[in-house]
């Protein structure tokens, strides 16, 4: 059965997914994004308990290995559907949420079959025997701009051939750049760090406008985590600032191109005891402070206007 001490597969997710849509139909609604470059579906779960709420788009596991971002954002989904708290309800209710579980799907196949580390997507490249591209470098604003992405296709942060070459990449590109106007929100999941980035990745010279807003409500993220019995520390900052360039990410594409003035990348745990390959028995803890997060940013960015 479904649940949350151990990681799943990417047919258990999506068999999960069609009990959960069965089991809410009023409030939810499936998509799909597209096709992947191996022919799977790419599929969203849209929960919405009042059409015209301010919209929330959740990406995750867009980087294969990172299994802790989709056993997250699955967990995120059960409990804004079935919690009883009070807090929780209020949450789920007053927001329009767009999920992606798994956005990497042949990439995350690839990790469970083959290659538990691998990174990218697996299209080949014409110009290479090397397979695949960061898919959180191909996105189309400030392509390979300034370092932190790569134009050799046997790097791992191999940008592609041009910006959208990848059909992931695309897909959600385009189901972005149609339903901006409904997007408040767009945080792309990641591990690991424990960081709350904010754009800009192209620059590290250069800050967004509502910086200051930005930071405010990263610390109420951050502050809200911290305060749980766990102390996870969560440190904040731009993603140029304090990680490492990188341009055509999710976060600084939405923030540019599509005016999603509250964007974010988060890095979930560890700080690099287990990296990418944590247990299972964090996945509960890393998403009750996820959701405790999510909170106080939701409630912090409404305070700020
Ligand atoms: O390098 C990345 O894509 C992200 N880190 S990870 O270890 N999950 O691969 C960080 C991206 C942050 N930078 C931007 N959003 N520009
Ligand atoms: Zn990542």
């Amino acid at each position: 059965t479904f649940g949350w001490t151990r990681y799943h597969n990417l047919t258990e997710i999506d068999a999960w997914l069609d009990t959960i849509l069965a089991n809410h139909p009023e409030v939810t609604m499936g998509f799909v994004l597209g096709q992947s470059y191996e022919g799977r579906d790419i599929r969203g779960l849209r929960i919405s308990y009042k059409w015209g709420n301010p919209g929330v788009f959740i990406e995750s596991n867009i980087h294969a290995r990172e299994w802790i971002t989709s056993a997250t954002a699955t967990w995120l989904i059960n409990e804004l559907l079935t919690s009883k708290d009070e807090s929780v309800r209020e949450l789920a209710e007053s927001h329009d949420w767009y999920i992606i579980p798994v956005l990497n799907v042949d990439g995350f196949v690839y990790t469970h079959e083959t290659d538990r580390l691998w990174r990218k997507t697996r299209q080949p490249s014409l110009i290479s025997d090397c397979i695949g591209v960061d898919a959180n470098r191909n996105f189309d604003s400030h392509w390979m701009e300034n370092g932190g992405a790569s134009s050799d296709p046997c790097d791992e942060t191999y940008a592609g051939p041009y910006p959208l070459s990848e059909p992931e990449i695309k897909a959600m590109s385009d189901f972005i750049s149609i339903l901006k106007h409904k997007m408040n929100v767009m945080l792309a999941f990641h591990s690991y760090s424990q960081l709350l980035l904010s754009p800009y990745g192209h620059t590290a010279e250069e800050f967004p406008d509502n910086y200051n807003d930005l930071m405010l409500v990263a610390k109420a993220y951050s502050d809200a985590v911290n305060g749980l019995p766990y102390g996870t520390i969560y440190k904040y900052g731009s993603s140029a600032g304090i990680l490492y360039p990188a341009s055509g990410a999710t976060n600084d594409w939405a923030y540019n191109e599509q005016d999603i003035k509250i964007s974010y990348t988060i890095e979930f745990r560890d700080t690099g005891n287990f990296g990418f390959v944590l247990p299972a028995a964090f996945i509960k803890p890393n998403a009750e402070e996820t959701l405790i997060g999510i909170m106080a940013l939701l409630a912090e960015s409404k305070r700020l206007g």
